[in-house]
């Protein structure tokens, strides 16, 4: 990239200037978005499965409404950041290409499965407060397309965070088995939901340029801490115990001090290798091959129209 060009951009960047698609944007900085943004999609789409698996099985008939509600609104997550991403220059049907065949990552949470009811409250309380934790910043994102699609996600997800709470404190306040179920839902999501912020700073290999083009705007550990500062008050409310054992108030540094999560762990999920990997990637694989009638058929009538309108 020309050098001029390239300061110039970054000193739209730094003046806290959106970049919109049609702007001139290094090759780097469009890449890393693709990536990011396609990710994200990704993990909203692959992020249906593990709370689909309990819609048939909500308790009320409330909660049936409101998990599906839920849901719904994570499938609309994924479509509006597809979007965003196809501004950049990259069909959904590319990226969509790049998931199935396992190219392209999704968060390693989604990997993990949900085995109780407990773990709809743990899901929404952990994932969505981890996600929220991570995509507030990302409101003030130097990219156009993908801060404004924020706006709108952050305000669905809160209110996922809140029901996901609100499970929570029915389990922890009821019986001696559903409050034993809350705290299972809580010891096996909670290192789970730090490794969402992604490796530690030291390994995170994209933070700094990210950084730099305000495409990250905070660190990973940075907003584990946060998380982990948020959280640890909201489980102590329950009256649940956060899985670790040196989890401790630090009076001088005014945060908690708590032990990292198994980072081999975290990389063999990257790898594809999580509890629920193989079984994640055949779901969304099969629901692709299963939708293809209703493409071919879409595809047929628009041409058959195409077709009339010509005649
Ligand atoms: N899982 O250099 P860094 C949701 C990869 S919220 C998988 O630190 P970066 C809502 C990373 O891609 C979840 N891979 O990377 C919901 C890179 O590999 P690559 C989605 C991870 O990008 C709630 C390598 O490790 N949120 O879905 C993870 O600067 C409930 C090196 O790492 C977003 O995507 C991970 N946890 O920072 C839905 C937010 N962490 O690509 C349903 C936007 C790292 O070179 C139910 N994304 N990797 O092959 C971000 O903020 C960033 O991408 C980070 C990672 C912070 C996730």
């Amino acid at each position: 990239d020309d050098p001029e060009k390239l300061a110039a951009f970054q000193a739209r960047i730094d003046a806290g200037e959106k970049i919109e698609p049609k702007d001139w944007m290094p090759e780097g900085y469009r890449k890393t978005l693709i990536r990011q943004i396609g990710q994200h999609a990704h993990s909203e789409i692959v992020g249906q499965l593990p709370e689909g698996n309990w819609i048939t099985r909500a308790p009320t008939l409330e909660r049936k409404q409101i998990l599906l509600a839920k849901v719904q609104d994570e499938a609309g997550h994924g479509l509006y950041l597809y979007c965003a991403a196809e501004t950049l220059g990259v069909s959904r049907d590319e990226l969509t290409e790049m998931l199935l065949s396992g190219k392209m990552k999704y968060s390693s949470i989604f990997s993990y499965p949900t085995l109780t009811w407990a773990d709809m409250g743990a899901v929404g309380w952990l994932v969505d407060g981890a996600a929220i934790m991570n995509q507030v910043p990302l409101q003030r994102t130097s990219f156009g397309p993908y801060s404004r699609a924020m706006i709108r996600i952050c305000k669905e997800e809160s209110f996922h965070q809140r029901q996901g709470y609100d499970i929570m404190m029915k389990m922890a306040s009821g019986t001696p088995e559903q409050k034993r179920m809350a705290q299972d839902a809580l010891n096996r999501f909670w290192y789970p939901s730090l490794m969402m912020f992604g490796p530690s700073d030291k390994d995170s290999v994209h933070s700094s340029q990210s950084m730099a083009w305000k495409i990250k705007m905070n660190t990973n550990d940075e907003l584990r801490q946060k998380f982990v500062d948020q959280t640890v008050p909201q489980a102590e409310y329950l009256g649940l115990t956060v899985p670790d054992p040196d989890l401790k108030w630090n009076d001088e540094t005014g945060h908690y001090d708590f032990s990292e999560p198994d980072w081999t762990e975290f990389f063999e999920v990257l790898s594809g290798n999580g509890p629920c990997s193989a079984e994640r990637l055949e779901a969304r694989n099969k629901a692709w091959d299963d939708g293809a009638w209703v493409r071919e058929g879409m595809l047929a009538h628009a041409e058959k129209k195409r077709a009339l309108k010509t005649a």
